[in-house]
């Protein structure tokens, strides 16, 4: 009870064979879906971008995985990923996605990009889900999913800024890990207070 578990970005082109592949980011599904008995709270994120998002290397004539300066900060530059509409932006096949209450789709503002389930990278836009949390009374959040140190991370931190407690199942997600970025996130994660912990 007050507890939601919130499943992030469990999109095939995060996982093997797909656009933008976390490692073994399929692994942890059939585990995402014993967490899902768990909860009676479930929220699906989906990453959902148009063609000409501002975060496509291509929309710049760049090489992905390098930054650009946008007007709200440094941001990275992804390979084309997670399309409207495309076979890549649908969920994995295996994630049970009957027991969802919300799916939350982010990142369809070409102009920013979106990490965190909550705002935007501009760290001002909302999503609307902390008052979606708020008005189901939900005080505890279960973050899980893709990828641990890009959007299960920006997630997390901005739960915990809301005044949510956040655990992250750390055995339910896999990471990106550019320059270090899973070490990183793991420190900032446990400097805000949020808990690591596993769910197997
Ligand atoms: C993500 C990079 C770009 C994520 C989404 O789901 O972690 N990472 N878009
Ligand atoms: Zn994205």
């Amino acid at each position: 009870m007050n507890s939601a578990l919130i499943i992030i970005d469990m999109q095939n082109d995060f996982c093997t064979g797909g656009a933008l592949a976390v490692k073994d980011g399929e692994k942890i599904i059939q585990c995402i879906n014993d967490a899902q008995k768990e909860f009676k709270t479930i929220i699906l994120t989906q990453d959902w971008h148009p063609q000409e998002h501002s975060s496509f290397a291509s929309n710049h004539g760049a090489e992905p995985y390098t930054n650009i300066e946008m007007e709200y900060g440094s941001q990275i530059l992804w390979p084309d990923h997670c399309v409207q509409g495309s076979t890549g932006a649908n969920f994995h096949r295996d994630l049970n996605t009957n027991k969802s209450d919300l799916i939350l789709r982010k990142g369809s503002n070409p102009k920013i990009d979106s990490y965190s389930a909550f705002f935007e990278n501009d760290k001002n836009t909302t999503t609307g889900l902390e008052g979606y949390l708020i008005k189901k009374d939900i005080k505890r959040l279960y973050l899980c999913g893709l990828a641990f140190d890009y959007c299960v991370f920006y997630s997390a931190l901005d739960g915990a800024n809301l005044g949510f407690e956040v655990f992250v199942f750390k055995d339910l997600t896999k990471a990106i890990d550019l320059n270090d970025s899973k070490k990183t996130a793991k420190k900032s994660m446990i400097e805000k207070g949020i808990k690591l912990i596993n769910f197997s």
